[in-house]
């Protein structure tokens, strides 16, 4: 029997785009047997990323990680393969991409990130966060969603 794919949700953060790490991750995306379902190439507001980042909005770094993140474009990808949300977990590292540099010098963190915010990649770390997530960049925009439609950005 087959076992059920999963989607997850990939963010190239804007350090990751900004220093050209793009095919590079794709490559490890494709080499680690993940498919691409759909992309986005967004730049996000304040709003929006205060939003998608909403469970951080108490920690003393939420403001930081804000700024971070809208400071350019990012690469909003759905990716697919069994146990998608977990594996891409494990292949992106983690947080700390000064640590993931010595303890997962194979993960994409490693490779492209820098430190603890500019860590290049986003993976959704549950089913439920993966499909709310997904939500939020891909479907289409209803009154009350709260998702992002297509044709905002
Ligand atoms: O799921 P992760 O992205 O690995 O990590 P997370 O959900 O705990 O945090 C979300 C993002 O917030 C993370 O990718 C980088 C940033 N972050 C987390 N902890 C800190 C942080 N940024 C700063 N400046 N300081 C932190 O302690």
């Amino acid at each position: 029997a087959t076992a059920e794919k999963e989607m997850t949700l990939a963010i190239i953060k804007p350090d990751g785009l900004y220093d050209n790490y793009t095919d590079k991750i794709k490559n490890a995306i494709s080499d680690s047997g993940f498919r691409i379902l759909n992309e986005r190439l967004v730049q996000l507001d304040e709003d929006a990323a205060m939003s998608f980042y909403a469970e951080h909005s108490s920690r003393s770094f939420f403001s930081d990680l804000v700024k971070y993140m809208t400071s350019g474009p990012v690469l909003i990808m759905v990716l697919e393969k069994e146990n998608a949300v977990a594996d891409w977990r494990t292949l992106i590292g983690p947080t700390d991409a000064s640590k993931a540099k010595i303890t997962h010098p194979n993960s994409i963190r490693a490779m492209c990130g820098k430190d603890l915010q500019r860590n290049c990649v986003h993976g959704s770390d549950s089913l439920q966060s993966a499909q709310r997530e997904i939500s939020f960049f891909f479907k289409e925009k209803s009154p009350g969603s709260g998702s992002m439609g297509h044709d905002e950005l």
